[in-house]
């Protein structure tokens, strides 16, 4: 098959290119880098250092002995993603290109509008020119298991069936999303979902779990290495605790630790998606697939890393911060995932095994990551309308023009988005 990814230079775009073109699927890229520039915005890099685009192009190619084309450009620019649909006219479309971070929308009020803007505005561009030019596509869109919060009831894949007041329906799930990062993607699949109605197209919305890991079986070289993040904005529970035992910090499990997600190993990522691809939807079908693997209170991940961390002569410390956001860490969790399973999704790797993985693989990054130690520890408070303030003065701007400067003007700061020069670090 033909599959365009959109944000194929992120965490999971990178992997799911090579997962794909190890598996003879033709493999088409977008992205506009600007992961790259907000994760500088915040002071931090990936631990992994990530070749420019074309190096990392050249190594992808050279590996499967196949072609990866390449667009560069924004999704804002309607223009742009109807030019890259006719040009390469792909059979599947994974949108990953969307900005990701839920503490990154909640640092005040111009990331929490960028965040939206960019998320709604690249999804319904998407939406448009796949009716125009291929409504026949297959979507797979990423979303969140965080859209539906954590309700005191299992958690179906999308729909449930509902009696009430002496009448049935079959309904979309409830969303009761926890930052505007996660709202941007309840909003995103109404909109996929009303798209898929009224034109006819084939969508799948995943509500993926929170993924770790920084290895899949393509990434044999360190030209083919993803990024990883592991400040507090970018970086993700499980990933950052191993970064902090690393670093001698503590381990932060925020508020008392009891609260619980679905967790996703990377490489198990890819093959889900992969599943996704390889049997579409059918015309005028919206289909939600809940993507995790288990679910685990970030207590039992950071015991996890705990142990393993002193088994390599560590001693780190677990901590309970006050919990920076807004949430339960106090409630039931039961999400159904069965859609998955029933195309041939198999679990390939153990939690534990992906935490030794990490260790062995971070270590060698150690430099790069006690670069950045002063962006681990948490900043940005859901209950505080803006921590700019506090994010410019804990992270020392690597490039000063990038960092917006104190705000409560009425004029937004010059947030990182739109097409850049061709990025050389990461
Ligand atoms: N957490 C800690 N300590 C930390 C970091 C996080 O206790 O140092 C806790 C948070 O309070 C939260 C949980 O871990 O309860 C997950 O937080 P996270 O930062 O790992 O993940 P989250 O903000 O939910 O977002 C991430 C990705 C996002 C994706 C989402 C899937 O950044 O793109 O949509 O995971 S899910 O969580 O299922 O919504």
């Amino acid at each position: 098959m033909k599959v365009l990814i959109t944000g194929i230079d992120g965490y999971s775009g990178w992997p799911l290119a090579l997962h794909l073109m190890g598996r003879n699927h033709d493999v088409v890229g977008l992205d506009n880098f600007v992961t790259r520039k907000r994760v500088k915005e915040v002071g931090s890099w990936s631990a992994t250092p990530i070749p420019p685009w074309p190096k990392r192009q050249a190594a992808a190619e050279k590996k499967f002995g196949r072609l990866l084309k390449f667009h560069k450009g924004d999704m804002d620019d309607f223009a742009f993603v109807r030019r890259v649909l006719e040009t390469e006219r792909p059979d599947a479309i994974v949108h990953l290109a969307e900005q990701r971070s839920a503490p990154y929308s909640m640092i005040d009020v111009h990331h929490a509008v960028r965040t939206q803007a960019d998320n709604l505005t690249g999804t319904l561009h998407l939406l448009y020119a796949m009716k125009e030019v291929v409504p026949e596509a297959h979507l797979v869109k990423m979303g969140t298991m965080g859209e539906y919060g954590t309700p005191n009831v299992d958690i179906p894949e999308g729909f449930f069936e509902i009696d009430y007041q002496g009448r049935s329906d079959r309904l979309p799930f409830p969303r009761q999303a926890g930052s505007w990062y996660h709202w941007s993607k309840v909003f995103d699949s109404g909109d996929v979902m009303f798209a898929t109605k009224i034109w006819n197209l084939r969508s799948t919305d995943v509500m993926q779990g929170v993924l770790y890991g920084i290895r899949t079986p393509e990434i044999t070289e360190n030209a083919l290495l993803t990024r990883f993040d592991f400040d507090e904005t970018w970086g993700t529970a499980l990933n950052r605790f191993v970064v902090e035992a690393i670093l001698g910090l503590p381990i932060t499990a925020y508020g008392k630790g009891d609260q619980i997600r679905g967790f996703i190993a990377l490489e198990d990522s890819m093959q889900s998606l992969r599943l996704a691809i390889e049997h579409p939807a059918q015309a005028g079908e919206y289909r939600v697939f809940n993507q995790f693997d288990e679910a685990y209170s970030v207590n039992q991940l950071a015991e996890l890393v705990k142990r393993v961390a002193e088994e390599r002569g560590l001693h780190p410390v677990i901590e309970h911060p006050p919990n920076p956001r807004v949430e339960a860490d106090q409630h039931y969790y039961h999400p159904i995932h069965e859609h998955l399973p029933a195309l041939g999704y198999q679990r390939t790797r153990a939690l534990e095994e992906v935490v030794r993985e990490l260790f062995r693989d971070l270590t060698k990054f150690k430099r790069r990551l006690a670069a950045k130690r002063h962006v681990v520890m948490p900043t940005v408070q859901w209950r505080q309308a803006d921590n700019a303030r506090d994010v410019a003065r804990r992270a020392p701007p690597a490039d000063p023009g990038a960092v917006p400067g104190p705000s409560g003007g009425t004029s937004p700061p010059n947030l990182p988005s739109g097409p850049s020069t061709t990025p050389s670090s990461a």
